[in-house]
């Protein structure tokens, strides 16, 4: 096991109260917690270098009023249109859209394109989830 190393990190105080409430129960302390998140991110990421054709989503919820997105989002699945298979859309209230988009591809563009989808302002949350079955041919 390697040395432990410390680090400050700023956050909101309600998101951070919200991950303590998440985590009461599971883990001893917080620190726990955020190491957990982190070995789990570097799976994903080390999943991905392996890469292979995939099949997924990409849920988004995002705010419809917010400049340009709406418009930013369809020009990114036009770039990459070999890879969007449909899309179902949710108005969720006056503001919100809930979208659910049906990928396929390789999952390291997969996970380019989504964290592009997921990192546009007005976008308030989003995710990708991919699977595969043994024996799917691509
Ligand atoms: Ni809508």
């Amino acid at each position: 096991m390697s040395e432990l190393k410390r680090f400050g990190v700023s956050i909101e105080e309600n998101l951070l109260q919200k991950f303590d409430q998440l985590n009461e129960g599971i883990y001893n302390n917080r620190s726990e917690a955020i190491r957990d998140l982190i070995r789990n991110k570097i799976i994903a990421e080390e999943n991905t270098k392996k890469d292979a054709d995939v099949v997924g989503t990409i849920t988004l919820i995002y705010d419809h009023h917010q400049t340009g997105l709406t418009d930013r989002m369809n020009q990114l699945q036009h770039d990459y249109h070999c890879l969007f298979k449909t899309n179902l859309h949710l108005h969720l209230d006056r503001n919100y859209c809930l979208e659910v988009i049906v990928v396929e591809g390789l999952q390291s563009k997969l996970r380019k394109i989504s964290s592009k989808l997921i990192a546009l302002k007005g976008v308030k949350h989003g995710k990708l989830t991919v699977t595969k079955i043994e024996g799917m041919e691509n």
